[in-house]
Order: C-alpha cells, then structure tokens, then sequence
C-alpha cells in the first residue's frame, strides 16, 4: 500500500498602504480557497493578541512610545514568534493567507527617515523567516486611497508617512522576487479575480513536496 507525501500549501502575502483593501480580499480569497476545497487559515500581522503584539498594540494607539529600532524589532519578533505555526500548517497542506509581513516592516520602520534605521537594517531580523510563495502588492494612488475614508486614529495613518511609505514599497518591490503588483483601484470584484488569478497560478507552480523557504 502507498503513502503520497502530504502535499504542502501555500504561503500568500498580501500588502499595501492603508486601505488599499488587504483585509477585505484576504477574507475574499479564504473565502473563494475554501471553497476549492483547501484548508485555509487567514492571519495579519501585527499579530495584537499575544504579550508582544499587546505591547506593538499600544504603541499603534499612541498609548506608548518605543524607539524606532526597539519598535521595529518587536514587529518582527511578533512573526517569529509565529513562524513555527505557519510552517507547520503549510507542512500540513494548510494554504495560509497573511495580511501584512515583512515588507510592511520594513517599510513602515525605514519612512521615519531615523538616520540608523535604513532598509538595510530593518530587513536583517526578517533574514530566516518563511518566504511567501506569493506577494500580492495591492497598489493604490492617494486619490483612490482618500476615496475609502479619511485616516484613522492611529500613529503612521497621516499624508507625510503614507507618502514615504509608498515610495518605499516601490523601492523594495522592485528588486523583489515573486511579487504581483496588483492595481488595487479596481473594484473589490475585479480587484479579487485577478488576486485568485495569480495565487491559482502560484499554487499550480508549487513544487507541493517541497519544503518552504526563508527569507534571505
Ligand atoms: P486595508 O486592510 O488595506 O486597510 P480594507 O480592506 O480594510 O483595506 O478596505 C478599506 C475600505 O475600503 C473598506 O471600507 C472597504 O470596504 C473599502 N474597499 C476595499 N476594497 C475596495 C475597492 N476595490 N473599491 C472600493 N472600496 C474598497
Ligand atoms: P493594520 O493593523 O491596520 O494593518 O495596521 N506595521 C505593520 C509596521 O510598522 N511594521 C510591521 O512589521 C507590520 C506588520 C503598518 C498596522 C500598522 O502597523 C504597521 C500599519
Ligand atoms: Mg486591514
């Protein structure tokens, strides 16, 4: 009698700016996945439940201050702290969807312009994480953006940060393998036909008995 080994599933980032409309097509896509049949698991980060993510919490609200490094290094222990999970639900053949991941952090910490705080820096402790099969980067102009309501409440959620923030995610997202720039000012229907049209070609290509990669 024959065992297959377990096919793995598939690690799928999606990122952008605020309101670009991450979290309303990562429910989408879980939704359509399912759907298909796969087991889903759909989480963002910041993670704020756990004691780190309580403290990121705060500081997010404005309750709190942390220097910019210290702040940066506790968003990415809040994925370490999480890594081991995701390996073991893609090991099990759990297609995982993730809203924001390293490329927020590192964006988000380098468009405080601190002068010790380059890309280069904020990318070291992300060196060893999961790798994505995929990055969908939702890609959304202002005027758009400004479209879906103001800004909230919270620190980084103004015109100047936003601002830097876009041009960062440019900068990386350049360089970067196995990202599909989407164009997020589509409707929230086109906008997700072509999300699953990209992760339906991802699954497709994954080699299922391989294992996941790191970030390097
Ligand atoms: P994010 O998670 O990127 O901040 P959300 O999914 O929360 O974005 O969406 C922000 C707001 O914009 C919500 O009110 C949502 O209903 C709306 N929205 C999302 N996608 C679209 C779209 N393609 N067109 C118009 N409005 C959208
Ligand atoms: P939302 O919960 O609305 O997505 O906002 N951020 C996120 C960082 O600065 N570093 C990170 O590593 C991550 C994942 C982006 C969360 C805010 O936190 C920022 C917006
Ligand atoms: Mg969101």
């Amino acid at each position: 009698q024959s065992t297959s080994p377990t096919r793995r599933g598939a690690l799928i980032v999606v990122e952008g700016l605020d309101r670009a409309g991450k979290s309303s097509q990562c429910e989408m896509l879980r939704d359509s996945l399912s759907r298909q049949g796969h087991v889903v698991k759909y989480i963002r980060f910041p993670d704020r439940t756990t004691p780190i993510g309580k403290l990121i919490d705060s500081y997010l609200r404005g309750s709190s201050h942390q220097d910019d490094h210290s702040i940066h290094l506790l968003f990415s222990a809040n994925r370490w702290e999480i890594s081991k999970s995701i390996e073991e639900d893609i090991a099990n053949g759990t297609m995982v969807i993730v809203d924001r991941y390293s490329y927020s952090g590192v964006v988000y910490s380098a468009a405080k312009a601190n002068p010790t705080l380059s890309l280069e820096w904020a990318w070291r402790p992300e060196i060893g994480l999961p790798r994505p099969d995929i990055c969908l980067f939702l890609r959304i102009s202002p005027e758009e953006a400004a479209k879906r309501g103001g800004f909230g409440a919270e620190r980084y959620e103004n015109g100047e940060m936003q601002t830097r923030v876009r041009e960062l995610f440019q900068t990386i997202f350049e360089k970067q393998q196995d990202v599909s720039i989407i164009d997020a000012g589509k409707s929230i229907e086109e906008v997700s036909q072509e999300i699953q049209g990209a992760v339906a070609g991802c699954i497709a290509r994954l080699d299922v008995t391989g294992a996941l990669r790191k970030l390097g």
